[in-house]
C-alpha cells in the first residue's frame, strides 16, 4: 500500500513521516523544490521537536521519498494551506481554496479506481464536496461519491488534523481523529488507513460535520481567549489584577477561564473562526466579536507602552522620548517555541520599533539569529543586557526564561506585563 501526501508543511511532513515510521511506503509531493531536496537529504525545512529524527530515519530506511511530480498511490492525503483571499486585511475574510483545487488537479492524472482521497487541510464547510466536484471535473472517466454513492470509484473523506504545534508527533498518534466520510464506505477506508498509527479513537461522521468540528474546536478556544482578553481590559479600567481575579474565579468547580495575552497568534486559531463567519455572517455574532476582541489586543498593548513612556518622561523632565529605552521580551507566538510567524508579540515589537524614537531592544531566548526578512527591523539582544538598559519593559511571551523575573524592577522604571508572569511568580 502506497500513500501519497500532497503538501509537505507543518501537517503533511509529520504525517508522512509517521506513516513511514510504520513501514508504509510514502511519496511526499510538494511544489517547493527546495523543501523536496531538503527532505530527500533526510533533513527538514520546518521547526518541530523530534521531527528531524523521524524524517531522517524514514528517508534513510527508504520509506519516505519526496518529489514535485505526482505518482500513482493507493491513498492521497491533501495537506495544503487554506489561507484567505486578498481583502482579509480590509476585513473581508473569505477562504481561498485554490491550493486544494491545485492539489486535486495535480493528483487527478494518476488516480485510479479504488483510490482513497483524504482532505486534511482545515476547510470551510462544503470544501470536501467541492473537492469531489473538482476531481469529477478533472477525471470524468472515474465516478465520485456525490454522484455515485457507494458504487463510486474513488473514496473521499475529510479528516482534519488537530495537533498542537510543539507536540505534533505525540498528538498525531494519541489524539482522537474525526473521520468525515462522503459515504460510510469512504469513512471505513479512511479509518483503515489512520488505524495504522492513530492510537486515539477514530470517530466517524459525515464530511460537513467533520469540517465544522475542526472550525468549532479552534473557535471555542478563540472565544475563550477573547473572554480572558476582554476581562484584562475591563480589570485594567477598574484597577483590579486580572490574573488574581482569574485564579479566584477558577476555584469555582464549573469555571475555567483561559489566560489573557497580547493577542492571538499562530496559524489556526486566528484564522479558522473566520471560515464560520464568512459562511454564516448573520448567525456567527459571538465568534466574529471574539475575533475582533483578540485582534484589538495588540493595539491596546501598544497604547499601554505609550502611556508608560509618557509617565517616565513626566517623572524625568530632563529627558526626551529619544532617551527612553524599551525592552520587548519574547517574539514567538506562544511560550517556549521559536515560531515567529503570525505572532502578535513580533507585530507589537515591530510597531514599537517603527514609532518609538529611542532604542527598542528585543529578547527571544529561542532564536539565535533573526530570519532574514526581519534583520534590520528589530534589535535582538540578550535578556540581561535588555534588563540593564531598559527604562520600560514590555513582557510579551511567558517563556520559561522570563518566569523568574523580579517583582520590583531595580533598573527599569515601568513594566507592561501582558502575560501575568510577574504577578503570578
Ligand atoms: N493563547 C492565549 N491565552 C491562552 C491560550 C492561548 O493568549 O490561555 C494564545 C497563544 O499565546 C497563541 C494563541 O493563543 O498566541 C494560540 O495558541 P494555542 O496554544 O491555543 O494554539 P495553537 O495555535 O498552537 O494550536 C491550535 C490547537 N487548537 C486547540 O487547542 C483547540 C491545536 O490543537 C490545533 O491543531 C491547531 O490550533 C491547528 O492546527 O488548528
Amino acid at each position: 500500500e502506497t500513500i501519497s501526501v500532497i503538501g509537505l508543511g507543518y501537517i503533511g511532513l509529520p504525517t508522512a513521516a509517521v506513516f513511514a515510521s510504520r513501514k508504509k511506503k510514502v511519496i511526499g509531493i510538494d511544489i517547493n523544490q527546495k523543501a523536496v531536496d531538503t527532505i530527500n537529504r533526510g533533513e527538514i525545512h520546518i521547526i518541530e521537536p523530534d521531527l528531524d529524527m523521524v524524517v531522517h530515519a524514514a528517508v534513510t530506511e527508504g520509506y519516505l521519498r519526496a518529489t514535485t511530480i505526482p505518482e500513482p498511490a493507493d491513498a492521497f492525503l491533501i495537506a495544503v494551506p487554506t489561507p484567505f483571499l486578498p481583502g482579509a486585511e480590509q476585513g473581508d475574510h473569505q477562504p481561498d481554496l485554490s491550493y486544494i483545487k491545485a492539489a486535486t488537479e495535480t493528483i487527478a492524472p494518476v488516480l485510479k479506481k479504488g483510490d482513497l482521497v483524504i482532505l486534511e487541510s482545515t476547510s470551510p464547510v462544503g470544501a470536501t464536496e467541492q473537492m469531489a466536484a473538482w476531481l469529477a471535473q478533472y477525471r470524468p472517466d472515474l465516478s465520485f461519491p456525490q454522484a455515485q454513492g457507494e458504487d463510486s470509484d474513488i473514496r473521499i473523506a475529510h479528516c482534519p488534523e488537530r495537533v498542537l504545534p510543539g507536540h505534533v508527533l505525540r498528538e498525531l498518534v494519541s489524539n482522537d481523529r474525526v473521520i468525515g466520510g462522503m459515504t460510510p464506505k469512504c469513512a471505513e477506508a479512511a479509518i483503515r488507513l489512520y488505524k495504522s498509527f492513530v492510537e486515539g479513537e477514530c470517530v466517524v461522521t459525515n464530511a460537513r460535520t467533520a469540517e465544522m468540528a475542526k472550525l468549532t474546536e479552534n473557535s471555542f478556544r478563540d472565544v475563550n481567549i477573547a473572554f480572558a482578553n476582554e476581562l484584562s481590559m475591563i480589570c485594567d479600567k477598574l484597577d483590579i489584577n486580572v490574573w488574581e481575579l482569574i485564579k479566584l474565579a477558577n476555584r469555582h468547580p464549573r469555571v475555567n477561564i483561559l489566560q489573557p495575552g497580547p493577542g492571538v497568534g499562530g496559524h489556526c486559531i486566528a484564522v479558522d473562526p473566520w471560515f464560520i463567519v464568512s459562511k454564516t455572517p448573520e448567525q456567527a455574532r459571538l465568534i466574529r466579536t471574539a475575533r475582533e476582541v483578540n485582534d484589538s489586543k495588540p493595539e491596546w498593548v501598544i497604547n499601554k507602552v505609550k502611556l508608560a513612556v509618557a509617565d517616565f518622561l513626566q517623572a524625568n523632565s530632563d529627558k526626551t522620548a529619544r532617551d527612553v529605552t524599551i525592552a520587548c521580551l519574547g517574539l514567538a507566538f506562544k511560550a517556549d517555541i521559536d515560531d515567529l510567524r503570525e505572532s502578535p508579540a513580533l507585530a507589537i515589537t515591530q510597531q514599537i520599533t517603527a514609532v518609538h524614537p529611542g532604542p527598542v531592544l528585543a529578547v527571544e531566548p529561542n532564536v539565535e539569529v533573526l530570519p532574514e526578512k526581519l534583520m534590520g527591523t528589530i534589535q535582538l539582544v540578550g535578556f540581561d543586557k535588555a534588563l540593564v538598559e531598559a527604562d520600560v519593559v514590555l513582557l510579551l511571551v511567558d517563556h520559561k526564561e522570563f518566569k523568574g523575573m523580579s517583582k520590583t524592577p531595580s533598573s527599569y522604571n515601568a513594566l507592561v506585563d501582558t502575560r501575568g508572569v510577574i504577578e503570578s511568580s
